[in-house]
């Protein structure tokens, strides 16, 4: 069913009746510990469009949180699931095996960044991925402790949640964490003390030195860095900063893990946003984009780090499903064919420069960065750098009334960030860059 892929509002207000309606049911039905950042049920979606309830048409500027990447109803995804659930749904691959979970696993194993030896297993959620990336190296190394960063987001899990950075909402009452977690300063650039200059250099020395005083680095089994921070406010680390970490995890044998559940398959404009930096990462993480919508991860690595846990020490009932991964096949097909991550850098291309002119000494708008189709404005106090969690909020709004989709993020709550599906029409992404560009203006 294809969806007019154009932006219109049909009532007066969004959300609309229906939506408002179905809100009031959720809102019986359903645990307050559920937010929603755009109160609108939708009916359909497809390209860069969401449908809802009551008809409007929204443009999508976040992707489900960066997992629609090919869209979320894309042609190839939909016919290979279909064609899977009509053949079998659900075997568990710790049972019986199937061809579709060694595809995926090839198909990452061709993808990842580096030429060496690699393998791959298959889980739902990226928190799981994480969670099962840390046993593999703990395991492969003999070593407890973990090292991980400021502003870091790795999930909702125990183990996830305590490598997690961010108190409220992830982890206040949520205690007592897991043990042998060790956080480094994230070196993010805009807020480095020192200047954007001297964030790489004193973010290693920070590090290393966290490693070698704190923890002894024969302790450490694992780094793991989001290669942009997603949650935490899409922090793009300064350059030569993860070649650094990756060096230095290799000196002293541990295992950099690379959590690329967000960046990764295309999003930045690379298939990996390692490759930027022309990172080779020990393990990966994966999942969002890779499962075209339905729900897969992976960790992806070093095939003597990957074999390091014997048989029957990973799985998951559900881990690696068939029609999941039937979907992530076509999703990957789609990346492939239709040069999606030449699409990712055309997205930077028309968007980055019309959001860094809101840029300015007495503008909101402190910073722009991202890259490729990921892509941020940070909200600060005109003429400082103090955030301005109520601004960013405020622009949000007036793009949801508007009917455009966008997502806040950041430790301090205030950033905003695109994650438009990367098939979506480019009159469609201008229109709405538009709406947000006036609504920063219509503020500051
Ligand atoms: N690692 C880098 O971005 C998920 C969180 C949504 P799961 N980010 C979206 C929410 O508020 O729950 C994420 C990520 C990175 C790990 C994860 C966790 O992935 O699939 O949500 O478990």
């Amino acid at each position: 069913m294809s969806i007019p892929e154009q932006r219109r509002i049909v009532t007066t207000v969004i959300p609309g009746p229906k939506s408002v309606k179905l809100h009031e049911r959720r809102r019986a039905e359903i645990a307050d510990g559920l937010g929603t950042t755009m109160p609108v049920f939708i009916d359909r979606a497809g390209g860069g469009v969401l449908v809802d309830v009551d008809g409007n048409h929204i443009i999508d500027l976040a992707s489900g949180i960066a997992v629609t990447s090919v869209g979320a109803s894309h042609p190839a995804v939909v016919r290979r699931l279909t064609e899977q659930a009509e053949r079998f749904t659900h075997t568990c691959f710790l049972v019986t095996e199937y061809d579709g979970f060694v595809d995926v696993a090839a198909a990452l194993n061709r993808l990842t960044p580096g030429d060496h030896a690699k393998k791959t297993a298959l889980f739902s959620t990226g928190a799981e991925a994480v969670e099962n990336a840390i046993k593999i190296a703990r395991t492969a190394t003999g070593r407890p402790a973990v090292v991980v960063l400021g502003h870091a987001y790795h999930g909702r899990t125990l183990l996830t949640m305590s490598m997690t950075a961010k108190n409220v909402p992830y982890k206040q009452g949520f205690g007592p964490f897991a043990p042998e977690i060790y956080r480094a300063p994230s070196p993010y650039p805009y807020r480095w003390p020192s200047g954007p200059e001297n964030a790489a250099a004193e973010g290693l020395e920070a590090l290393r030195e966290i490693v070698t005083t704190q923890i002894g680095a024969n302790n450490v089994a694992a780094i793991v860095a989001e290669p942009i921070q997603g949650e935490g406010g899409f922090i793009v680390p300064p350059p030569g900063y993860l070649k650094g970490v990756q060096e230095f995890a290799n000196e002293h044998g541990i295992v950099f893990v690379a959590d690329e559940i967000q960046t990764g398959l295309a999003r930045t404009g690379a298939m990996f946003a390692c490759e930027h930096e022309g990172v080779v990462p020990d393990l990966i993480t994966t999942a969002k984009a890779l499962g075209g919508g339905l729900p897969l991860a992976a960790v992806t690595g070093r095939a003597d780090l990957m074999d390091a846990v014997p048989a029957g020490g990973l799985g998951g009932t559900y881990a690696g499903n068939p029609v999941a991964c039937a979907a992530a096949l076509g999703a990957i097909e789609a990346i492939e064919s239709e040069g999606l991550v030449d699409r990712a850098r055309e997205i930077e291309r028309r968007v980055l420069p019309r959001l860094a002119a809101l840029v300015g000494p007495d503008s909101v708008v402190g910073e722009v960065r991202g890259r490729g189709a990921m892509l941020a404005l940070e909200f600060v106090r005109p003429g400082t750098r103090r955030p301005a969690p109520d601004v960013a909020r405020a622009v949000v709004a007036r793009c949801h009334e508007a009917g455009v989709l966008t997502l806040q993020c950041g430790t301090f709550g205030n950033v905003i960030r695109l994650l438009p599906p990367l098939v979506i029409p480019m009159e469609l992404l201008d229109e709405g860059v538009d709406v947000l560009v006036e609504a920063v203006r219509s503020i500051r």
